[in-house]
């Protein structure tokens, strides 16, 4: 099946909270565990997202948003697979808003997923300040990059969940100290869990995985620990 493509303008980011939360509520509805994830370009959004898919879509039912300012491509790759995927273009903005995610949510089929990944657009300087209705957010920051991004970007480290720090398969050719990359992340964010992996390889996935599945069971107890008290 063709890919669905959206073309979205920009909202200003006053409203964009209230409508996160509505998003939030609708996934949360449906029981759905979203992860907004976070880059700049080309550190590793789509290859980890196909990663994930190829570990578990035969036992989770997985859906993506994939935001770029143009094409489809990434979106491509994850139809290939056989995985509902719609495309945000948003025509030159520089990140996802609520309002953006909500007319992707709005072309899947929720009832049927049970994990969602946003890949939103790539770059180190706003998409922070927006919330899009996620339960966790995910940045991955890959070793070419340098070890003192989070010194340049803190914002970005300091607001997300998870860090990946991806591509060590390429450390023997960079100057890349992961020790210090840990502490100034660390110290951005104390709470913040750090998988060091490679997409390339699959080295360090399977911390990731285990993680993630780890936050799957939990979301399915609560979503069923709700019900039962309100039965
Ligand atoms: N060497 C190496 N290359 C990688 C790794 N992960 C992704 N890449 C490559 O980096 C480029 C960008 O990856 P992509 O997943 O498209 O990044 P995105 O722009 O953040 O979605 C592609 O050429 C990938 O094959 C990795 O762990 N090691
Ligand atoms: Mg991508
Ligand atoms: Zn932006």
């Amino acid at each position: 099946m063709a890919v669905k493509v959206i073309t979205v303008g920009e909202k200003i980011l006053g409203t964009n909270d209230a409508k996160a939360e509505e998003n939030k509520n609708r996934l949360e509805k449906n029981g759905i565990f979203t992860i907004n994830i976070m880059s700049s370009p080309g550190a590793g959004k789509t290859s980890l997202i196909l990663a994930a898919i190829k570990r578990f879509s035969r036992d989770i039912r997985i859906g993506v948003v994939e935001g770029d300012v143009a094409s489809s491509v990434d979106a491509e790759k994850v139809n290939a697979l056989g995985i509902p995927v719609v495309q945000i273009n948003t025509g030159g903005g520089c990140h996802l808003d609520a309002f953006m995610v909500e007319k992707g949510l709005n072309n899947l089929n929720l009832e049927e997923i049970d994990l969602l990944f946003i890949e939103n657009v790539g770059n180190l300087i706003c998409p922070n300040a927006y919330l899009l209705g996620e339960d966790i957010r995910l940045m991955i920051a890959s070793m070419p990059e340098g070890d003192d991004k989070p010194y340049k970007y803190p914002a970005m480290f300091a607001d997300s969940d998870v860090v990946i720090l991806n591509k060590t398969d390429l450390l023997p050719y960079l100057d890349f100290s992961e020790k210090s990359f840990r502490e100034v992340v660390t110290g951005l964010n104390p709470d913040v869990i750090i998988f060091p992996v490679s997409c390339k390889t699959g080295s360090g996935l399977t911390a990731w995985f285990t993680w993630l599945e780890g936050a799957l069971k939990a979301k399915k107890k609560s979503k069923s620990d709700g019900k039962n008290k309100h039965s």
